[in-house]
């Protein structure tokens, strides 16, 4: 099936050089091959688009990326740099680009100041953060419902854009549960553990009661909340412990949150996240080049379910949110 729209498809840089964050995620003997994936945006990447029937994918980033440039400077610095390189890629291609901008999160003035400037003057859909940001130190992590953050999620409704809340692992002096099992970081599990948290950490605070037309999306197919959601409002409901937010988790999930396919290709987890939150609100994405595109595209080709849904999920529900016309 041709005419897919691809949300989580990375790209690494060396100028400024940012692509080494992810050696850690490969063996020594997979590296060099998933660094040139990285670094390779308009040759062998729109073969294998073509190959997985991917008509257009919306770049982003490399994790953690600008969120762990604990220096509020070089985060503005590189953010700007790398979004201009992203934009002049996609102008390029823009028949099969589109882009996600970085966000130096670590200043949230210049967090807005460059987001308005992607979006209403480079064109760009939105923009991925990648979790936590250390500010100011490396050994800190400001979660994105910091008090300091309203201002931007005021900027965010109103540009009216999405943001992708993507995964990073927790800093080594806060991750004693993973101590001894490092499988278990990255993509693995960590990410998700962590990248759930942070979205239950918005919900709770009551960020979409004060801005009810955020959205947000997640990857990896709701980093595992669709599976447990019931049971946190169950919970909640009778331990509330002075949570701020005025509604069910539920309800946050099913109204400000679009879930992505990207690296998690399980029918029986489709099918949970559709009867959680609807084929409204499910997107392909691959996760290039952490995972293979074709992978992704032959999974999804494949799934049975209904062609009303299949459209919806591999490109009609992407154009509406990313208002790509
Ligand atoms: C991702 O972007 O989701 C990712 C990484 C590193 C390893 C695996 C992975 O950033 O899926
Ligand atoms: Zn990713």
């Amino acid at each position: 099936m041709t005419g897919k729209i691809a949300l989580e498809e990375h790209f690494g840089a060396t100028d400024p050089n940012i692509v080494e964050q992810s050696a850690e995620h490969f063996t020594p003997a997979a590296w060099p091959e998933r660094r040139a994936m990285l670094l390779d945006i308009q040759d062998d990447r729109l073969r294998q688009m073509d190959e997985a029937g991917i008509e257009l994918a919306v770049l982003s980033l490399l994790a953690p990326g600008i969120q762990s440039l604990w220096e509020p400077g070089q985060a503005v610095d590189w953010a700007r740099r790398l979004n201009d390189f992203e934009a002049e890629q996609v102008s390029r291609r823009p028949d099969r680009f589109a882009a996600f901008a970085a966000l130096p999160m670590q200043d949230p003035d210049q967090a807005i100041t460059e987001l308005r400037r992607c979006v209403r003057e480079l064109g760009f859909a939105g923009a991925m953060i990648n979790g936590f940001s250390q500010v100011g130190a490396e050994d800190t992590a400001v979660y994105l419902d910091d008090a300091r953050y309203r201002p931007f999620w005021a900027a965010v409704q109103e540009l009216d854009v999405p943001i992708y809340l993507h995964p990073r692992d927790s800093l080594p002096s806060r991750s004693q549960i993973y101590q001894g099992h490092p499988w278990l970081l990255g993509s693995a599990w960590a990410f998700s553990v962590e990248t759930g948290t942070h979205a239950l950490r918005l919900m709770g605070s009551g960020l979409f009661d004060a801005f009810p037309r955020l959205q947000v999306i997640l990857g990896h197919f709701g980093e595992l909340l669709p599976f447990n959601i019931w049971r946190t409002d169950h919970r909640i409901e009778v331990a509330p412990r002075g949570i701020p937010a005025q509604r069910p988790f539920g309800h946050y999930l099913r109204n400000n949150f679009h879930l992505t396919i990207s690296g998690n290709y399980r029918t029986p987890t489709l099918l949970n996240v559709l009867l959680e939150v609807g084929a409204d609100r499910v997107l392909f994405a691959t996760d290039y080049p952490f995972e293979r595109m074709i992978d992704a595209g032959k999974w999804f080709d494949d799934v049975e379910i209904n062609d009303a849904d299949r459209a919806k999920i591999s490109h009609r529900n992407a154009r509406q949110l990313l208002k790509l016309g």
